[in-house]
């Protein structure tokens, strides 16, 4: 067997391994961030479930960071006291990056992970099975719930050689995306493996698993070999580490090889992860903004790479540059070796250990300006400036290009200098919070701000309105329910969310949707790609959207969609999405019974302006259940699957 196959059959529940088909995991451990964690607990709550029933559960607080009114304070006191009535583990806000903390603290190679946020693979770096999810799914998991999803396909990255000098582990996965697309990875296991493999360490392993998210991967593995023995003995925790790896014999369902040592830097362009060209091709433009740091590049090594470039040299004087440690370990390591120094006599503008500027969550570029990142996403209007163009480059690219104040390719300037990496790290658990053994008694605090979120009914007899917009392809969820400082402070508030909805489609999508009483949504190909937000399903839900009819659909909103009781239709044949437009009257009649006949196999017909067209509901006999319930937490309460 390869190595997903190793971890999907010793948690398998339901289903085989045939790909295509339905199957359900037992899940080890869940983790949730703040922006999307409220949510996940008070749907938990809603289950009426006492303790987890998870090895372990994790509650980050690392997103909604700026706390310019009372609205994210109080969430994260709400999130603080229902961690510990439920048996969670409560990481404070200061301790650093879900993904980054999860990895050094809590992954164990041959457990499953599923985590409400997308980047939740990063811990596949580790040997694990660690999938993004929405808050629903995270919720139903730590209520000791399987988590439903199809077997995807394993394609098997093959790497040989080895990285060059200013070559990093962000050029390898940039490289992917430019070859595959934001659409390469759907349906499919990224599983890394060749004698290229032994040459990464497990934070270089971890940027390539976290940016398979952008691939639309299901999730990336690695094994877990010496490499991974050594990253947990320089953690502590040599005990928790066990080897993983695939049998000489294994097969894969597709095959990609890569050099390493072919590589050189790349940098993807404004607006999407996959429109990647090497940085020679585009050096020389100038910049204003670098910010370093993110899941995706924030760990040890990134930084003492960054601290290396910087030593000695100053920012240009036209660019800012900030720096966001992924952990307190990692910043408490820089602090000690002298390397933090480093990056402040070069005028870094040191940042908390968070997400910071990749969500928007402050740092928001000057009108136009061109920043350079080294996240993950750089969707339109993520950065918190609509005008600015982002570029997502490895640490290396960002500091040479700080200090010269032009996009530089970093091989052709210098070589990096050597580093130590601590045989041993200092273990400080002191910013996590265990919950007590009884919880009892543990009063939750509820802030203001947290509204009743919006709930699933069942299937309405008919199912009749317009289509209140018609959008292209690759619509992200950034786009239906965007992120920003300014938004994020109300992610427990979906009513007033909702009146943003669409807005960087349309800004008046949600008012239209309101005096229409609800209606439809039409998409192109990959639709709701990026974020595992729930609220891009429950924005809509509160605005009455009934159904998104699409060209496809990203993994995790999908299935949001329908958590959510919303029906994600395809065409099945796309020139009846060419023939739609905004303001058509759409018409399902009979919906329950054509949901049903759908978990058969059988075509949803709908009228659209007076025509009779076929869509596709590709949906099992649970998701089906799923709807016909009203959503997930209808189904779970009559289901309990304890
Ligand atoms: C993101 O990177 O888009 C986020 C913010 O981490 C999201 C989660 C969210 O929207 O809260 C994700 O990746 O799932
Ligand atoms: Fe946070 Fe950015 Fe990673 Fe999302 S992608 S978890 S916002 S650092």
């Amino acid at each position: 067997m390869n190595i997903a196959q190793k971890l999907i059959s010793g948690h398998l529940v339901h289903g085989d391994l045939t790909p295509g088909g339905e199957i359900a995991i037992r899940i080890d451990q869940t983790l949730t961030q703040d922006s999307t964690g409220t949510m996940a607990y008070l749907q938990f709550e809603a289950m009426g479930i006492e303790r987890v029933k998870t090895k372990r559960s994790v509650a980050y607080i690392d997103h909604n960071m700026l706390q310019s009114g009372s609205e994210n304070a109080d969430d994260h006191r709400y999130i603080q006291t229902v961690a510990a009535k439920h048996g969670i583990v409560f990481s404070r806000p200061g301790n650093g990056i879900c993904h980054q903390v999860h990895l050094e603290r809590f992954s164990i190679p041959g457990q499953t992970l599923l985590g409400s946020d997308s980047h939740t693979p990063t811990c596949g770096a580790a040997g694990m099975l660690a999938i993004g999810a929405g808050g629903l799914d995270v919720a139903v998991a730590m209520g000791g719930g399987a988590y439903y999803l199809t077997m995807p396909r394993i394609c098997r990255v093959y790497l040989t050689g080895e990285l060059n000098r200013m070559v990093s582990a962000k050029d390898v996965i940039l490289e992917l995306l430019r070859r595959l697309s934001v659409k390469g990875g759907m349906g499919k296991i990224m599983e890394y493996g060749g004698p290229g493999v032994k040459t990464l360490s497990v934070p270089e392993r971890a940027t390539i698993a976290n940016m398979g998210a952008e691939l639309g991967a299901t999730t990336t593995v690695f094994p877990s070999d010496e490499r991974t023995r050594d990253f947990f003995s320089a953690r502590g925790r040599a005990g928790q580490w066990v080897r993983l790896e695939a049998d000489p014999d294994a097969e894969y369902d597709e095959e990609i090889e890569l050099d390493l040592s072919s590589l050189h830097p790349m940098a993807a362009q404004p607006h999407s992860p996959d429109n990647v060209v090497p940085v020679s091709e585009i050096a020389g433009i100038k910049i204003d903004q670098v910010c370093i740091g993110s899941c995706t590049n924030s760990s040890f090594c990134d930084l003492m790479r960054v601290a290396g470039i910087l030593d000695g040299k100053r920012v240009a004087p036209d660019v800012s540059l900030t720096i966001s440690p992924g952990s307190r370990q990692v910043l408490k390591a820089l602090a000690k070796n002298g390397a933090l120094a480093k990056l402040v006599t070069a005028g870094a503008r040191v940042l908390e250990c968070a997400c910071g500027p990749c969500i928007g969550m402050g740092q928001a570029p000057a009108t136009n300006a061109i920043s350079l990142r080294t996240f993950n996403r750089n969707f339109y209007g993520r950065s918190g400036t609509p005008s600015a163009g982002v570029y997502l480059v490895s640490p290396e690219t960002a500091a040479v290009s700080a200090v010269e104040g032009y996009l530089t390719d970093p091989e052709r300037h210098g070589t990096e200098p050597p580093y130590d990496v601590p045989e041993r790290f200092e273990i400080d658990d002191g910013m996590l919070i265990m919950p007590p053994a009884d919880g009892r008694n543990v009063d939750v605090v509820r802030g203001p701000n947290i509204k009743p979120f919006p709930r699933a009914v069942p299937p309405a007899e008919t199912m009749s309105g317009e289509a209140l917009i018609k959008l292209g392809d690759n619509i992200t969820t950034d786009h239906i329910m965007p992120s920003n400082a300014k938004l994020l402070p109300f992610r427990s508030n979906v009513p007033y969310l909702a009146d943003f909805c669409l807005s960087p489609c349309d800004p008046d999508f949600a008012a239209r949707a309101k005096a229409k009483n609800g209606g439809f949504i039409i998409g192109g190909e990959n639709y709701g790609q990026g974020s595992s937000r729930e609220h891009a399903a429950l924005a809509p839900l509160y605005l009455g959207v009934k159904a998104v009819l699409a060209k496809s659909f990203a993994r995790i909103h999908r299935a949001n969609l329908i958590n959510n009781g919303i029906l994600p239709l395809t065409f099945a044949d796309a020139a009846d999405y060419d023939a739609v437009s905004e303001g058509d009257e759409i018409v399902i009649a009979e919906a329950p019974a054509q949901i049903a006949a759908a978990a058969e196999g059988a075509a949803v017909t709908a009228s659209i302006a007076g025509r009779e067209v076929e869509l596709r509901l590709d949906i099992t006999p649970r998701q089906r259940d799923i709807l016909l319930a009203g959503g997930l937490l209808n189904y779970t309460r009559e289901h309990r699957e304890d």
